[in-house]
């Protein structure tokens, strides 16, 4: 072979850039298991064995195309532990001197391998895979006061055509949020999503993680990811027969013992390459032409995939490697010791920790508005945060978590992503949700022991960020009603916030 081509665990798409032009007889392909990547954050148990089992069916893929894949898995003797340790070494083995690669997702894996551009000949590719390239996005950017989404996501709609009448948006409306914020009720034929018994590929892939991996967070099994692309495509299919129709009214409900709600549970197919998102755009538009899936719900997953998930994209490579230390609120609590162990008596909170260790999942409201908003509520670091939210979901890759957490949850970059803080009491949460039903705090209660934790730190929250909030137009009114509180009125949600607080605080010490 004269070339080598690497391929990232984020990468297995056969028609992925590296892999286009280049001759299955010219090249050869290398895959990397390595602990480096497994462990820049101690990514969740379940993230790793997904990712593991889907790179060696990605190989079996690959090779059954007719490509060599020279591929290391992380129990080899000489395994090196890190991506261009691990390309050094296969220049050696293969006597190769030439790589090709796609770019990696992530500014610490692309200065990693630009390092090596110092010894190899290394090609870097531009990822293809997204609907807006990184210029795209730089000249849509250019120039712009405010890089709202709403517009960057009408110009991806004229772009693919997606949903388009014409030059009109179809329906004459371009968005349809006003539409999905349904509070959900329980119904005993609430759609699942589908699941896949372990193959002996995963099953291998199980037992090494659980060997190497036994002290991150997160429940191993049941273990019951797709893990090809074949199952994925299956996963995604079974979604839009059973769950899409109502995707839309209740994307912002939470339900307890409701894990997945009308979610489609794919991010982490997607953001590996298992998935495609132009061709899911595709086959949701088509739901709705074939009248089996109501307008809001088909433009309000279009635009999370090619609104969202491009924009943030765009934001990541546009703000440097620098923006995940943002901290524009100077935020510096240590992150609770709960958002492991889910000790709290937090009932919304304890919810939400649980299925994140169990599943490695938790839906963009969860997400959102519990435990980004409860550790924005109590000024936890938005670096520490950000490693958590790296760590423990399956479809957590830096260039898409970095800007949901620091951008649009933390407020960390000043409002340059999010108008406004994502901050809310308790009502929003028990309007939202059936979770304060169940908790030891009450809701209704704004004030001393018993008085639901949102409620108070909402207002110091106000408190502490009072005079930058006052010209955010989103919260002049909040500010104002903070105002008009008596001083008594002020004092309590001081105290009140202490006293919950240093307790947190003190509970932080304990030995998990
Ligand atoms: P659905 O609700 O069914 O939505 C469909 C698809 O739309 C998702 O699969 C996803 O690809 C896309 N999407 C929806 N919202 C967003 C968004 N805000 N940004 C980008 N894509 C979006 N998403 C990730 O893929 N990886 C992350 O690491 C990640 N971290 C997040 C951290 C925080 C603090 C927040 C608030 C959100 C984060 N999100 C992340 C966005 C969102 O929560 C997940 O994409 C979603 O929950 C995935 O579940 P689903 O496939 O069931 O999504
Ligand atoms: C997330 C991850 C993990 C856990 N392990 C590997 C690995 O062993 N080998 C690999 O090539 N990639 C892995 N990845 C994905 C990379 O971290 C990913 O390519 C970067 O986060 C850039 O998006
Ligand atoms: Fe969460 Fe407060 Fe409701 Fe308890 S009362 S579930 S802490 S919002």
């Amino acid at each position: 072979a004269q070339t080598l081509i690497l391929i990232l665990g984020d990468q297995l798409t056969p028609g992925v850039s590296s892999l286009r032009g280049a001759r299955p007889d010219k090249a050869l392909v290398l895959m990397a298991e390595v602990a480096g990547e497994a462990g820049y954050v101690r990514h969740h148990k379940k993230k790793i064995a997904f990712l593991f089992s889907a790179m060696r069916h990605f190989a079996e893929e690959l090779c059954a195309d007719g490509w060599t894949v020279d591929y290391v898995r992380l129990d080899d003797a000489d395994n090196s532990g890190s991506l261009a340790g691990e390309v050094l070494r296969a220049a050696d083995r293969h006597g190769v001197s030439q790589f090709r690669v796609t770019e990696p997702g992530e500014w610490r894996v692309l200065q990693e391998l630009q390092v090596l551009d110092t010894v190899i000949d290394l090609e870097i590719l531009p990822d293809d895979r997204f609907i807006a390239s990184h210029a795209e996005f730089e000249s849509w950017a250019e120039g712009r006061k405010a890089l709202r989404m709403e517009y960057f996501y009408r110009d991806m709609r004229r772009k693919t055509g997606l949903l388009m009448d014409g030059d009109a948006p179809a329906g004459g409306q371009w968005n349809f949020d006003q539409d999905n914020r349904k509070a959900a009720s329980r119904d005993l034929l609430m759609p699942q999503p589908l699941r896949f018994a372990p193959d002996a590929t995963m099953r291998e892939v199980l037992d090494l993680v659980e060997t190497h991996f036994a002290d991150h967070f997160g429940t191993l099994e049941p273990f019951w990811f797709a893990t090809t692309r074949t199952d994925a495509k299956a996963a995604f299919a079974h979604f839009l027969k059973t769950a899409l129709p109502r995707f839309g009214d209740y994307q912002d409900a939470m339900l307890a013992g409701e894990k997945f709600l009308y979610h489609a549970v794919v991010s982490l197919y997607l953001n590996c390459g298992l998935l495609d998102p132009l061709e899911m755009c595709r086959a949701v538009e088509a739901e709705y032409r074939a009248g089996r899936a109501p307008l809001n719900a088909v433009e309000g997953f279009i635009r999370q995939i090619i609104g969202w998930r491009e924009y943030v994209r765009g934001i990541y490579w546009r703000e440097g490697p620098d923006y995940v230390r943002r901290n524009a609120l100077q935020a510096t609590r240590r992150l609770p010791a709960f958002y492991w162990s889910a000790d709290t008596e937090m009932a919304c909170v304890k919810a939400c920790v649980e299925q994140t260790r169990d599943e490695a999942y938790a839906h963009h409201i969860q997400r959102l508005m519990v435990t980004g908003n409860f550790a924005l509520l109590a000024g936890v670091d938005p670096h520490e945060l950000h490693e958590w939210y790296l760590a423990v979901y399956a479809d957590a890759y830096e260039w898409v978590e970095a800007p949901n957490t620091v951008g649009m949850s933390q407020f960390a970059d000043g409002g340059l992503l999010a108008s406004k803080p994502y901050v809310a009491s308790g009502a929003y949460i028990d309007r939202m949700s059936d979770y304060c039903r169940g908790c030891a705090y009450d809701v209704k209660a704004k004030a001393g022991p018993k008085a639901c934790p949102f409620n108070y730190l909402y207002w110091d929250f106000i408190s502490r960020h009072h005079d930058r909030l006052k010209g955010n137009p989103r919260m002049a009114q909040m500010v104002r009603t903070y105002d008009r509180f008596s001083d008594a009125r002020k004092a309590e949600i001081k105290t009140d916030s202490a006293r919950f607080l240093l307790s947190m605080e003190t509970r932080n010490q304990e030995p998990l």
